[in-house]
């Protein structure tokens, strides 16, 4: 199946593997690449020498191209941006803010540039300075999350922009590739279906609560410091929902309970003082899988809902 997307990236299959922070590491994104999707090494709020070894470990498990992504608001944000450009990565994907100074050095090292939107002033915005497609995202996904629905952010990406656009919140399954195609999307992004794949190294605790995950299993916290996030709901988001909600607890205590919270889930498997983030399809998960099975089960049932469609997507 070609799309834009698979001939700006020069991949098999339009399916990107979301950038999940502590969790997205060369295993993972080797094991998407070399299925035929685009696998992605997340930057997180790791250091260049981090990242530079993970990128150098990925290129010694695939021949295939792979991505990083760039969380903006990194404090280590300057030298990742230089350092990707300097090791010449296939594709750059961002969140959690806008990449535009960073665009043309990595547009000179020769990288493919998505940013990750939320809102069509962004996704214009990227276009105007370079970016090559955009993912827009919608708030069923996991992590950082925006206002927009997938189902309303999508179609108004695609008729604000000219580069194609790439869906992401709340696609699972070959059902969801073939609604984003419908949307106008020339492909998606999945960060929660991946969350099971054998070669995702992240704790067995993590696996099991999307395993166990039904339909409303997630919820958003952060919005009073305007981070807003998603996550499966356990001890810690609950706590830290009623902290939220607590007038007399000042914004820096709250700050510093979210600490060190997404670790403890991805690497501790700290089932209650973990923050397990994960989107809205959580509760479609239903069994761990190689990268490759999710790839290929999820391609096979688009195509054949598509037989006898033609979309120019
Ligand atoms: O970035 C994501 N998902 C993430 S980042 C992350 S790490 C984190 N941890 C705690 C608090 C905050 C982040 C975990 N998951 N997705 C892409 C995304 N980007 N979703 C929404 C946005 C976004 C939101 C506002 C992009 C830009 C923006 O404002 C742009 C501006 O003008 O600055």
């Amino acid at each position: 199946m070609q799309t834009k997307l698979t001939k700006l990236l020069g991949i098999r299959h339009p399916i990107i593997q979301g950038g999940m922070a502590w969790i997205a590491d060369a295993s993972l994104a080797s094991a998407v690449s070399n299925a035929g999707g685009l696998g992605i090494i997340s930057a997180m709020n790791a250091n260049a020498d981090w990242v530079r070894e993970e990128i150098r470990k990925c290129r010694t498990l695939t021949d295939k191209p792979f991505g990083v992504n760039i969380m903006l608001m990194s404090p280590h944000v300057e030298e990742v941006a230089q350092m990707v450009a300097e090791e010449k990565v296939p594709v750059v994907t961002t969140g959690a803010g806008n990449p535009s100074r960073f665009v043309k050095m990595w547009k000179e090292a020769g990288i493919k540039i998505l940013p990750v939107v939320a809102s069509t002033a962004l996704a214009k915005m990227v276009e105007r300075a370079g970016a090559d497609a955009v993912i827009a995202e919608g708030g069923e996904s996991g992590g950082h999350v925006g206002d927009l629905t997938t189902m309303a952010l999508v179609p108004q990406v695609v008729d604000a922009v000219k580069i194609p656009v790439v869906a992401a919140g709340g696609i699972g399954d070959g059902r969801g590739l073939v609604a984003a195609f419908a949307l106008g999307a020339c492909g998606v992004q999945m960060g929660t279906r991946f969350l099971v794949a054998d070669e995702c190294t992240v704790s067995a605790e993590y696996k099991k609560k999307v395993l166990a995950a039904k339909d409303i299993s997630t919820m958003v916290t952060g919005r009073r410091l305007g981070h807003p996030v998603r996550a499966i709901k356990n001890t810690y988001m609950n706590a830290y929902a009623k902290m939220e909600a607590d007038s007399n607890i000042p914004d820096e205590q709250l700050e510093q309970f979210g600490v060190g919270s997404l670790r403890k889930a991805a690497k501790e498997g700290n089932a209650d003082e973990g923050c397990f983030l994960a989107g809205q399809i959580a509760g479609m998960v239903k069994r761990a899988q190689p990268a490759r099975e999710i790839i290929d089960e999820i391609m096979a049932q688009a195509e054949k809902m598509m037989e006898g469609v033609r979309w120019d997507v």
